[in-house]
């Protein structure tokens, strides 16, 4: 006898994401089983099972995924998993968390997505609605999982959304009121057939965007015209770069910037006009926001509050409650005149030319880890060597290159990447090979010299040694608090 479907939701991993996902559908009246691979989730599993959802815990079951009347699959789970793959071939709907999340919230959405920065930016721009007298849920990608907002009622404002392309491949029905798109650089190779489907995941944040919705988009991202034209909503595009190939005088708001760019970064100033007016940020004294991408980000999020209804006093009023970010070029300590900075999030090249960005020179460069499928480890040459041309996604023109000297002195590499690191970087700079966090911070702290900064950015991921990028990050911290003055 043939079996027919069942009308359960099968939600597939119960990391936090699904975890959230089983109790909300659960909490609506939706009959739920839920499963992941990884049998040391009997946290998750007791607390569903005390909610009377059923749990399959330490394996995963065919029949299950057929008879599912829709699979919500976590984030992290690639599309080609074959059990889903099997189950969609016999009918069954494939959702994620984004389209489950939108059939129930009522609040405006504001989503952000990029390679990089989007952390920095939802959390700026939480920040400065707050700051106008707005109030915010902030979830997504950053860590607390969407349907936790319905669950706790949509008492607020707006939602502020950050975004993954994990996210954006399984939505369907995701229409964000206003949608950013910071930045594309390679990253998750491994989940896509190529660049192309990573770059059109990112811009598929736009595609159910009306003419009522709003687009904030870098104009600096390759195929930006092309693009934009594809798109329903009213553009808001900012930018740091001039519009000829001429160098970037960033000294005044008379200086060539890109004309077109509704919000324009200048040296001390970043202009937003809205087409409601004009506003002026200044930005002389953000010491926790350095380097040009974090301009753009600030550019960025000051666009997308004013949209939202902000003003500059919450603009600025978020610049001064912004918090360093854990793992984001965060300050450590300072030792012997020694500067150590903690950028364990960077897992991408291109978050990595961004950390170096911020310095002008005289860093000990702490590289590796779990190489991502295609890393180009070569990127990194310009930023290292301070010689700040060819195609490096970001560039601060302004900055001099001194003749006699590598901006990055030292390359300390770690993890299954180290030796790559090395084949591919000791012509730029020497390359110093360790097997521990231990020996990479004090290798780079016997290396160093006062006014010198040990900067962990890694460009890889972290799962050859920890358990994620924080795990990574902590460790970092551990080994540079425990170093001693005489060591
Ligand atoms: N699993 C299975 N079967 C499999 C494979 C995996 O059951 O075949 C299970 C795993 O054992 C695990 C779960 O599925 O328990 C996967 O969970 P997940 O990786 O989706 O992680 P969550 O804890 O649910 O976290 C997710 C996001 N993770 C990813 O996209 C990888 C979190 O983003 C996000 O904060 C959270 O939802 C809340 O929305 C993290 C991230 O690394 C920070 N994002 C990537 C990034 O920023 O680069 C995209």
């Amino acid at each position: 006898m043939e079996e027919t479907k069942q009308s359960y939701y099968l939600v597939l991993g119960l990391g936090s994401s699904g975890l959230s996902m089983a109790r909300f559908l659960h909490g609506r009246g939706k009959k739920v089983v839920a499963t992941d691979i990884d049998g040391s989730k009997s946290q998750a599993e007791k607390v569903l099972n005390e909610l009377g959802i059923k749990t399959q815990i330490g394996f995963h079951d065919q029949k299950t995924f057929d008879l599912a009347q829709t699979i919500v699959v976590s984030p992290g789970i690639p599309r080609e998993m074959i059990y889903l793959k099997t189950a969609a071939k016999k009918g069954v709907p494939i959702m994620g968390e984004l389209d489950i999340f939108s059939r129930y919230n009522t609040s405006p959405i504001i989503a952000i997505t990029g390679t990089n920065g989007k952390t920095t930016t939802t959390t700026l721009i939480r920040d400065m609605l707050n700051g106008s007298g707005i109030s915010t849920f902030m979830g997504g990608n950053i860590g607390t999982p969407l349907v936790e907002y319905l669950m706790e009622g949509q008492g607020a404002d707006m939602v502020v959304a950050e975004i993954s392309s994990f996210q954006l491949d399984l939505a369907k029905n995701f229409k964000p009121e206003i949608a950013l798109l910071l930045n594309v650089a390679e990253d998750h190779l491994d989940r896509y057939e190529g660049f192309e489907e990573y770059i059109n995941s990112k811009w598929s944040i736009f595609k159910n965007q009306t003419s009522d919705d709003k687009a904030v988009v870098n104009r600096t991202i390759d195929g930006f015209e092309t693009r934009i034209s594809q798109i329903s909503s009213q553009l808001f595009s900012f930018s740091s770069q001039p519009d000829s190939s001429s160098a970037l005088d960033i000294t005044s708001p008379d200086t060539k910037t890109d004309t077109k760019a509704d919000a324009r970064i200048y040296n001390d100033t970043i202009t937003i006009n809205t087409r409601d007016g004009l506003q002026n940020i200044p930005t002389r004294n953000l010491s926790k926001l350095v380097g040009i991408h974090n301009r753009e980000n600030i550019a960025a999020a000051g666009l997308a509050c004013l949209l939202a209804g902000g003003n500059l006093k919450g603009i600025l009023q978020g610049l001064t409650d912004f918090k360093n970010l854990p793992h984001r070029m965060e300050f450590v300590r300072k030792l012997n005149g020694i500067s150590f900075f903690n950028d364990s999030k960077a897992t991408n090249t291109d978050a990595a030319l961004r950390a170096l960005d911020s310095f002008s020179e005289n860093i000990i460069l702490i590289l590796g880890g779990l190489e991502k499928k295609g890393t180009d480890f070569s990127l990194l040459a310009p930023q290292i060597t301070g010689q700040i041309t060819g195609k490096v996604p970001l560039q601060n023109k302004n900055r001099e290159k001194n003749p006699n000297r590598n901006k990055v002195k030292q390359i300390i590499a770690m993890g299954e990447a180290s030796r790559h690191i090395q084949e591919v970087l000791e012509k730029f700079c020497p390359v110093f090979q360790v097997d521990s966090m231990e020996n990479a911070v004090k290798s780079a702290y016997e290396m160093a010299g006062p006014g010198e900064v040990v900067l962990l950015s890694p460009a890889c991921a972290s799962f050859d040694m920890y358990e994620n990028y924080g795990a990574r990050g902590d460790d970092f911290i551990l080994w540079v608090e425990g170093l001693k003055d005489e060591e």
